[in-house]
């Protein structure tokens, strides 16, 4: 037994016994590996070359740890301070760079010089977000999704900083903040998180009539996307083009390639336990693998005559334009094709702010607009720290900037000469106002009385929510009917629940109905008094997903599930007839080694059958040998894969092997159940979902 020497021996500790005990010094027990090419020497941020970044500075091998050890505290004090305030909003985000391409020119209606040149491509940085939920909370909740775009245009940076939604909760900005502690957890349980189905939020909305067009977008499925890559986005505000003193007003939409795509809540639900980075992970997957996602951007434009003529008013944030009054024009394209080299220095550290505007593009009077062209350059001094945050790196425009702006926390730049002045007459070089260049905004005649007003043609609430409603298909109509169900089934508040069940009476009756039914009501509840009456607007498919979605595989990932013995022909003809139709194919199988197929070849497997359900997949195949499926109809994780795959619509391939296990789930095949060796068959049947099961599976509002 080695003898412990007394730590606090007054001593001196001899060289020679520390020999005696064997301790080392400058190394321990770590096992440092060569990664290949020369590795530079690990330095203190002082730029001093660190001997030993293993073993603090102590008297004594077992003795107290040093205040001297400078590169211990340097270190530890750096890692204490690496967190910074998240969003108070959005905080969970991925983000990516791209370019933007303009391939239509709106130099009739403007001067901004990226919507005018065809061709020029320009930098951008988007990043994508849900809402309520912390930076580490899951990525598939129920939620509005953030569509933030950063231009770095050769005028200075543009912030297009939209959702996924071209509509919003509320009319005037004064009201955000109530609304956000509504939906963010509850502030004396500290719950749920990234949720909106609890009382407060309900509560909220019930008192809200305004809300209540975004309520039936919340309550779509809009707000469970399959992928960011299939979402659709919108600046949601009404702008302004300008060119030579005329002002056009415009909406910004963006429009995926790969079609919009959405989850089943089921599926969404799911998700969040069985991958909570799903969007992220998709997202980063298919750029690193060359599948940039690609949108489009369009516009409506209109005029103050046009705007007049509408049954509605287009400063109100609650209403959209429908593309049936307005069509949308394409302008340009934007694809995403490299992933940010550091999280938090680039997606984290994106300071967003809607004020960031360029010359030729101007803010409309939407109140809420206005509000938010305060609060994010407020927002982002809090959560960078200091006012010079456009100083970093995925901030600063890319083209050149400079003003006597001065000091301040993190100053990186070393300003040069006398002058951060102006008027001055001293400096041959300081920067000066180009009338001629410079941002003008557009000289609208404004009058009124100074007061806490709203505008009266802020008032119908419910025309547009019973637009949306009766715009979708069938299938959609029923899933915002079950996720009311779902959502207002978690508020514990009876009044709350027929609160909102009131006002879904002005937006359908049937809907209404539908809902009570949900949540056992004994009778309708009364409808609030609406101060104007909802008139019918012509359905507008476009706002529609289901009646939208592009039958594909492009962008879409087939899951096939093997076992030892799976016979190999079928499943290469099978990943040969995905992969060409665009899909990303992986294997799964119950080892992650791979299995040993009928060839006698191991077929290696993207993911470990425990822990990539077939949720992750759009469409599945099976294929197992007799005694393959066997084995999996003992295995709980493989009789969730069909009968999942089969609960959330997909197409399924199944051989007779998988057709056994597909059996053992007691499941009943229907059209979209394909026999695996009918590739093509298979692949038609896996571009879609087969929402005419739905009610097959599930008890729906
Ligand atoms: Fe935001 N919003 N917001 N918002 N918002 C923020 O800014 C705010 C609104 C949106 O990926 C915050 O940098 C107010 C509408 C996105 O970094 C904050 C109002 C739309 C992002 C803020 C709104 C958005 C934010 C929090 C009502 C769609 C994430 C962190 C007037 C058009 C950007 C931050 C990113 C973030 C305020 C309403 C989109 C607090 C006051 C409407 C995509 O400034």
């Amino acid at each position: 037994m080695v003898k412990k020497a007394a730590p606090t021996s007054s001593k001196p500790i001899a060289a020679a016994s520390k020999k005696a005990r064997g301790d080392v010094r400058g190394q321990g027990d770590e096992l440092h590996q060569q990664a290949g090419g020369g590795h530079p020497p690990l330095t203190t941020n002082q730029g001093g070359v660190i001997s030993d970044d293993q073993n603090a500075l102590k008297v004594g091998p077992r003795g107290p740890v040093l205040l001297e050890d400078f590169v211990l505290r340097e270190k530890i004090t750096h890692f204490d301070h690496e967190r910074i305030p998240e969003r108070v909003v959005h905080a969970r985000g991925s983000a990516a760079h791209g370019f933007f391409e303009l391939t239509k020119s709106l130099k009739k209606y403007t001067s901004a010089r990226i919507l005018t040149e065809v061709g020029e491509r320009t930098p951008v940085f988007v990043r994508f977000s849900t809402v309520a939920g912390g930076a580490g909370s899951v990525d598939t909740p129920r939620d509005v999704r953030g569509f933030a775009v950063k231009f770095y245009t050769g005028e200075g940076n543009w912030d297009l900083v939209g959702n996924n939604i071209p509509v919003f909760f509320i009319q005037d900005a004064i009201k955000f903040p109530d609304l956000i502690h509504a939906v963010k957890m509850e502030p004396d349980r500290g719950f749920p998180q990234a949720a909106s189905a609890h009382d407060t939020f309900w509560d909220f909305i019930s008192l809200t009539p305004e809300a209540m067009h975004m309520i039936m977008w919340a309550m779509s499925d809009r707000t469970i996307p399959r992928s960011l890559r299939m979402i659709e986005g919108f600046g949601v505000h009404t702008f302004r083009l300008v060119n030579e003193g005329k002002s056009t007003f415009v909406k910004f939409h963006w429009r995926p390639k790969l079609g919009l795509q959405s989850t089943v809540w089921d599926e969404a639900v799911k998700l969040a336990g069985a991958d909570p980075d799903f969007h992220r992970r998709d997202l980063f997957e298919s750029i690193q693998s060359g599948n940039y996602p690609e949108w489009e951007l369009g516009v409506q434009l209109f005029t103050e005559e046009d705007a007049e003529r509408f049954p509605f008013d287009h400063l109100d944030a609650t209403k959209l334009i429908p593309e049936e009054l307005v069509p949308l024009t394409i302008v340009g394209r934007m694809v995403l094709d490299r992933w940010p080299d550091n999280f938090f220095a680039e997606t984290e550290q994106v300071a967003f702010c809607p004020s960031h505007i360029v010359p030729g593009i101007d803010f409309s009077n939407d109140p809420l607009l206005q509000g938010r062209l305060f609060s994010y350059l407020d927002t982002q001094l809090s959560r960078l720290g200091s006012p010079n945050f456009h100083q970093l790196p995925i901030n600063a425009p890319k083209c050149p900037f400079a003003n006597h702006q001065r000091d301040g926390h993190m100053q990186r730049e070393v300003p040069k000469g006398r002058v951060a002045y102006e008027p001055s007459s001293l400096q041959a070089d300081s920067p000066r106002e180009d009338p001629r260049r410079g941002f003008g905004s557009f000289p609208a005649t404004e009058q009124g009385v100074r007061d806490r007003l709203r505008s009266e043609t802020f008032a119908d609430h419910y025309s547009q929510a019973r637009l949306f409603y009766r715009s979708q298909t069938p299938h959609e109509q029923t899933h915002v009917a079950s996720a009311l169900v779902f959502e207002l089934s978690k508020v514990e508040t009876a009044h709350v629940r027929d609160a909102v069940v009131g006002h879904l009476r002005h937006i359908d009756e049937a809907l209404a109905r539908r809902v009570a039914d949900g949540l056992a009501m004994d009778s309708l509840p009364p409808a609030p008094a609406a101060r104007v009456a909802p008139i019918d607007m012509p359905v507008s498919p476009a706002l529609q997903i289901i009646g939208k979605m592009k039958r594909t595989l492009e962008g879409r990932v087939v899951g096939i599930l093997v076992n030892d013995g799976s016979d190999a022909k079928t499943v290469s003809a099978l990943k040969t007839a995905c992969a060409d139709a665009g899909a990303t194919v992986k294997i799964v199988a119950p080892k992650v080694g791979g299995a040993k197929l009928s060839d006698g070849k191991k077929l290696v497997a993207d993911g470990q059958l425990a822990g990539t359900p077939s949720i992750n997949f759009d469409a599945v195949a099976v294929v197992l040998s007799a005694q393959g499926a066997q084995q999996l109809t003992r295995e709980a994780a493989a009789v969730d894969f069909v009968r999942d795959a089969f609960g959330h619509l997909k197409a399924i391939a199944l051989d007779d092997g998988g057709r056994a296990l597909f059996d053992a789930a007691g499941l009943a095949p229907d059209e979209g159940v394909i026999a695996a060796r009918q590739p093509k068959a298979f692949v038609e049947g896996a571009k879609g979902r087969y929402f005419d099961r739905e009610s097959t599976v599930r008890m729906l509002a």
